[in-house]
């Protein structure tokens, strides 16, 4: 997958059709084949070293904050008192690095399926993989259904970092991914999911939030802005068991 043509990467994608966020390219830094998918990262001219699975940029060091932030610090803080954390995905770090800031937490486990992914970010991005070295931290290389059907009804919170729905990840964005989520959360428990971007898929959003709604007494949409992200926008989907949240 070659993606880079003149000095600058350019993203398109069937799911954001004649559109293409383009970075300019410093050097490429790593370009291998993982197990699961094509995993990129190159140094950028103006938003340092950008992560890229499958030719779709997942996070560059310069505003990975903005998405990273919002979804791991709007459950944490909706929740009274979140001691256990589960996060799906999320293999650069980043949103467990956010997670450990957060003082009532006391054990994250994080369940990633490319160590590909962890390990490239641990080399190149590595203010987003500082506290893969916590204590706090149990991780599993694996996939996020089978540990969830075997850990039910533990989490204070669940967050979902994962690509977009194209290929094996469409299935987080179904029906059965959110009740398996919900058996896996304690009774008062809130989820948090990457919940793609209104100008592009309102559809989606839309039909996601339908069966959120008929799974749990508290669900909405959030956002927030981000440059390097398609049309500059993404979301998230949030969802509580507690009436009250
Ligand atoms: N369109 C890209 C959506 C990427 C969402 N996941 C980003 C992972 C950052 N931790």
């Amino acid at each position: 997958m070659n993606k880079i043509k003149d000095g600058w990467f350019g993203e398109s994608n069937q799911l954001w059709p004649g559109q293409a966020m383009s970075l300019q390219v410093e050097n490429v830094l790593f370009h291998e084949k993982s197990k699961y998918q094509d995993v990129l990262v190159f140094k950028s001219k103006t938003y340092g070293n950008v992560l890229v699975l499958d030719g779709v940029i997942q996070c560059t060091e310069r505003d990975e904050f903005s998405y990273q932030e919002m979804l791991a610090h709007i459950p944490l803080n909706s929740h009274p008192r979140p001691r256990k954390v589960l996060i799906i995905g999320g293999g650069d770090g980043g949103i467990l690095r956010e997670v450990i800031k957060h003082p009532d937490v006391e054990r994250v486990d994080q369940c990633e399926i490319d160590d590909k992914v962890i390990e490239v970010s641990k080399q190149y991005l590595p203010k987003m993989a500082e506290s893969f070295s916590s204590p706090k931290l149990h991780l599993h290389v694996g996939d996020g259904f089978e540990y969830m059907k075997a850990h039910q009804g533990q989490y204070d919170v669940i967050i979902t970092d994962s690509s977009d729905p194209v290929g094996p990840a469409s299935s987080l964005f179904q029906k059965s991914y959110y009740e398996l989520m919900k058996s896996a959360l304690k009774p008062d428990g809130i989820l948090a999911c990457q919940g793609e971007c209104l100008w592009l898929h309102l559809e989606l959003i839309k039909g996601m939030l339908e069966f959120c709604r008929s799974l749990f007494p508290v669900s909405d949409y959030a956002y927030t802005t981000i440059p390097t992200y398609p049309s500059g926008q993404i979301g998230f989907i949030l969802c509580s068991k507690n009436p009250i949240t």
